[in-house]
């Protein structure tokens, strides 16, 4: 059983921040940002490219729930999702990144290598 599956069976602890019947939403183990939450699918979905338009339109609106409930959404925010090893995913289960919390930077290389793509 994957890790986050782990953590949505209550076998492994989590910082939850809001939950419902299909989506959970907990704080990451290592901050990016001021405000770092994982929003999942309770399902267990590979990765993005896997799931489907129905789970995408419930994860939504879960997402703007959470977005509501810690205060981001006027302030603004940051949804992202890692897709497969060029995208970094680490973890195979499902997630969306919320980043908040102050001005966010855009980077995703730390030099000037992708010029040369
Ligand atoms: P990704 O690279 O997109 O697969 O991101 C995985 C994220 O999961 C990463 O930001 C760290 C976080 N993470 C890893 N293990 C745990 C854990 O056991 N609990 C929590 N809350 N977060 C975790």
């Amino acid at each position: 059983m994957c890790i986050f599956c782990k953590i949505v069976n209550k076998e492994l602890p989590s910082n939850t921040v809001l939950e419902d019947e299909n989506f959970l939403a907990f704080h990451d183990l290592y901050p990016k940002a001021p405000i770092h939450i994982l929003i999942i699918p309770k399902e267990h979905i590979d990765c993005f490219q896997n799931v489907s338009g129905e789970t995408m339109s419930g994860l939504t609106l879960f997402a703007q729930k959470v977005a509501q409930k810690i205060g981001v959404d006027k302030t603004g925010y940051r949804l992202i999702t890692n897709n497969g090893d060029d995208g970094a995913q680490e973890i195979y289960h499902l997630h969306f990144h919320m980043l908040g919390g102050g001005k966010l930077k855009w980077e995703h290389m730390h030099d000037e290598s992708h010029k040369n793509m």
